[in-house]
């Protein structure tokens, strides 16, 4: 989702490949063996495979909102701690049968320290780093919105407000409504699709 946030903000046109995991393309296996998504291949063949890289690869060709103008080291620790600490603890809330040798009990408090931290940030600057939604906002907001529908009233019951707000606002918004749009899953042979703010919505005959 961040992948796509990203690709869509900067302006690019992508062709886009709907996988269903269970049933991978067996060339997505093929330039990318470690299976997961979003992988991006690129006109000369390099393969980007992790979706943070592919934001960075997006906006450093074209950053219109400036996601990237913006304090580094605060976005990294930001971003380095919801990809270990808040994902770990994400995984084993909301997966809990995936980890039967590990106690999962804590880990709804083990993220809500993060989203503690995230909500005096929103409170002090308006978003996370500044006073504009910037790269950390939108590397991070797809994994609060997980943890969230994992049990939404025990997250309300926490009154963070501002991070309930900022996240509507993510949700709400038209770049979000555009990148969430359903494609049916791709399959060899099929023509492409393209993704981007420069793609026609196309009526069928
Ligand atoms: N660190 C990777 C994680 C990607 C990841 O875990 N993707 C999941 C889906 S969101 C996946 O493809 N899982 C493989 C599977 O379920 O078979 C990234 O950020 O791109």
């Amino acid at each position: 989702m961040r992948a796509r946030l990203a690709l869509y903000a900067s302006g690019a046109t992508v062709e886009l490949r709907e996988i269903i995991l269970r049933d991978k393309p067996t060339h997505m296996l093929k330039i990318s063996p470690k299976a997961t998504v979003p992988v991006l291949q690129l006109q000369d063949g390099e393969v980007i495979e992790q979706s943070f890289e592919i934001m960075i690869w997006a906006l450093g060709r074209q950053d219109p909102n400036e996601w990237l103008d913006v304090e580094e080291d605060t976005t990294q620790m930001l971003i380095t701690r919801n990809d270990n600490e808040f994902k770990s603890a994400l995984d084993r809330y909301k997966y809990p049968d995936r980890y039967p040798d590990e106690d999962c009990s804590d880990m709804f408090d083990r993220g809500v320290e993060v989203l503690k931290d995230l909500n005096n940030r929103i409170e002090n600057n308006g978003t996370l780093v500044t006073d504009y939604n910037t790269l950390a906002d939108y590397a991070i907001f797809p994994f609060v919105r997980q943890f969230v529908a994992v049990n939404s009233t025990r997250f309300e019951n926490l009154k963070f407000k501002p991070l309930e707000n900022w996240l509507d606002a993510h949700l709400q918004s038209d770049l979000f409504q555009a990148i969430t749009k359903k494609y049916p899953p791709w399959k060899s042979g099929d023509a492409p699709t393209f993704f981007g703010p420069q793609v026609q919505a196309c009526d069928p005959a």
